[in-house]
């Protein structure tokens, strides 16, 4: 059952697609204490298991650490951190009793879960307006789909955005495109998409492709298309300032940026220089933005990426004043430790700061809103505008659109991506972790940068990695300029590579159907072993293997030198271990077993009585027999 809460006049973030009656605030069952900021306290039983918050870092269970709601350019994903790209303000509580938790606001909330003390939650909300959600329910799962009916039916693309994709920051002309896909085809390794990063932009200004780099776009895209490749192409929230660039002048004259307190443009930097920040919270403006996408559609495109909507700030032309102020101060002082310090703190305190995010507005439903109040919001809005323009223009699941930064609510019309990894092997287990929790907040076509984004892969962490990524929807390979080359054909041995991603391409059939029944029926994908085996205390706490749909159970490998690892089974269980066309069955008992592994091997567990189909490998989602399957069972 949901029980609804209004505190105040809440900004409408639109996640909720439900009307629910509030009640009285004395009905809701926390500690609640109401101000400028609202404190919502309550005590823990030490068994008690917290679940959610979608991107975040560490456990799929969040106790013992304070997280943030927070949309950050986060490009270090490393355990002290408190916020990500994504706001997800839903968590259910676990223990005798079961409570679903959403708080709907847009600005910035702290959740401080076993913390400060170990039994204790106190979530506090920087604000005194919003909606509170409760949900309750017999299990996890049936909380989950209460809310997600709630939030609204998610986001399915259409089914080539289940093949295999590569992306890298620093393709930039024609040719370094069609390598990419020549160098797959030739060694049998499958492809879908080309990813198109900043690079192909002329001076980074959206909705542009560079002449000199493309000199004819359309009929590239065309003869990539007649290939059976889909080219992705990157769009960042800012729109360059600059008089003649006709999305400048048109947003400019009819007042669609961001203004600061004296109505005059918000000035910020990031890649293409000076950009206004179209005001996405404005309904005109936001169409207005989506419509933009039609100069690439035209083109043939028909998938996009957003990326920088955080919004990232590298810098505002105001802050770059104060901090060049401080330094002149400091100019003349005698170069001690703490002039130092105070001169690094000036430049480094420029990116994403505080000070920005509060010093600009939207008007949003007639409203002026400043945007810290609405922050969390910014990207989600960003990419409906996207979503909404793509539906309308080439239909229902037609197109692929994912964003960086995200609120509840933008599941309905788009997927995310988990933003800056490292190529770690702390981050396969990272991104698994990921998995269940935001399919808890909606978010179901996702995925991390395979092999990493930051820093120099190994052909043993791209294959171990790829071995998850099988079974992510988004399966996208992605690094950053700069790094080691990590496409699959860049190392010693290409033939494990194929052998992999054959397997997730035999795998798509169930894939996609697993994906298209979860989104119907409000479910989540994959699962916490927590959630279906509550009465089980070793699966309760099991953080490194998840359930996947009805039938199966993923458990990758995620330690450099290891041969295998340990899984735990609550029950029965098939092992099959796919490679390229190989498939190799043992049947294995409830309990603790260590399985062999091999680097080419992707391992799945299929539960007793349950059975998955197969398709013949394909070199992309076009050639796919989706006709002819075979069955494995496990009866
Ligand atoms: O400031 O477009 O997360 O995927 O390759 C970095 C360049 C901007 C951040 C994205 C990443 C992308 C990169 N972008």
């Amino acid at each position: 059952m949901i029980k609804k809460f209004t505190l105040g006049n809440p900004i409408k973030t639109e996640a909720v697609v439900e009307s629910v009656a509030p009640r009285p605030l004395s009905d809701f069952p926390f500690m609640i204490t109401t101000g400028d900021k609202t404190v919502i306290t309550f005590t823990l039983e030490s068994s008690d298991a917290v679940y959610g918050l979608g991107e975040a870092v560490r456990g799929i269970n969040k106790r013992g650490w304070i997280y943030e709601s927070w949309c950050s350019d986060e490009t270090n994903h490393t355990e002290d951190k408190r916020a990500l790209y994504g706001a997800h303000n839903f968590i259910i509580i676990s223990g005798e009793e079961k409570l679903g938790l959403f708080i709907d606001f847009p600005s910035k909330i702290e959740w401080d879960i076993c913390y400060s003390g170990v039994n204790e939650v106190k979530i506090t909300v920087f604000g005194s307006d919003m909606d509170l959600y409760t949900v309750s329910g017999e299990s996890e799962r049936g909380i989950v789909r209460r809310f997600r009916k709630l939030i609204g039916k998610s986001y399915i693309p259409p089914l080539w955005a289940f093949g295999y994709q590569q992306s890298c920051w620093g393709y930039a002309k024609q040719e370094d495109f069609i390598s990419v896909r020549d160098n797959h085809r030739k060694r049998n390794l499958p492809l879908d998409c080309i990813y198109m990063d900043i690079d192909y932009m002329d001076s980074f200004k959206d909705f542009t492709v560079k002449k000199e780099l493309f000199p004819d776009f359309k009929a590239f895209a065309d003869d990539m298309r007649s290939q059976n490749i889909h080219l992705i192409p990157i769009i960042d929230a800012g729109v360059k300032k600059e008089e003649g660039y006709s999305v400048y002048d048109e947003g400019h004259a009819k007042g669609y940026f961001c203004t600061d307190k004296d109505g005059n443009e918000f000035e910020c930097g990031v890649w293409p220089g000076i950009v206004g920040l179209p005001d996405f919270l404005n309904r005109d403006a936001r169409e207005w933005f989506g419509s933009q996408y039609k100069a690439l559609t035209d083109m043939g495109i028909d998938g996009f990426w957003n990326d920088m909507n955080e919004p990232a700030l590298f810098y505002s032309v105001d802050g770059l004043k104060k901090a060049d102020k401080k330094l002149e101060e400091l100019r003349d002082k005698q170069v001690d430790i703490w002039s130092f310090f105070k001169m690094k703190d000036a430049v480094l305190g420029i990116q994403n700061s505080m000070d920005d995010y509060s010093s600009f507005y939207h008007y949003m439903d007639g409203r002026k809103v400043c945007h810290k109040d609405a922050h969390n919001i910014y990207g989600a809005f960003m990419t409906r505008a996207a979503s909404d323009f793509l539906e309308k223009e080439l239909g229902k699941e037609k197109a692929l659109i994912f964003s960086r930064a995200s609120y509840i609510g933008a599941h309905r019309g788009s997927g995310i991506w988990f933003g800056d990894n490292f190529s770690w092997w702390s981050h396969i287990l990272l991104n698994l972790k990921m998995l269940p929790s935001v399919n808890m907040c909606g978010f179901l076509y996702c995925g991390a940068d395979l092999g990493g984004f930051n820093s120099n892969c190994t052909e043993d962490l791209l294959l171990r990695w790829l071995a998850l990524g099988v079974f992510t929807p988004l399966m996208r390979n992605h690094r950053a300029l700069g790094t080691r080359a990590q496409e699959a054909y860049q190392f010693e041995h290409t033939q494990w590579f194929s052998d992999v991603l054959a397997v997730r391409y035999r795998l798509i059939p169930y894939m996609y159907d697993t994906f298209r029944r979860c989104a119907e029926e409000y479910d989540m994908m994959f699962r916490p072993l927590a959630f279906d085996y509550p009465e089980d205390d070793m699966a309760r706490e099991v953080e490194d293997q998840l359930m996947l749909g009805e039938e199966c159970m993923i458990a990758p490998v995620y330690e450099q030198n290891r041969n295998g690892r340990y899984v735990y089974l609550p029950e029965d269980m098939l092992l099959v271990k796919l490679s390229g066309e190989n498939i190799v069955k043992e049947q294995l008992g409830r309990g603790v077993h260590y399985i062999d592994v091999r680097l080419n091997e992707v391992p799945l567990f299929i539960k007793k009585g349950k059975k998955i189909s197969l398709a013949k490998p394909a070199l992309n989602t076009a050639e796919l027999d989706a006709d002819n399957l075979f069955e494995v069972d496990f009866t």
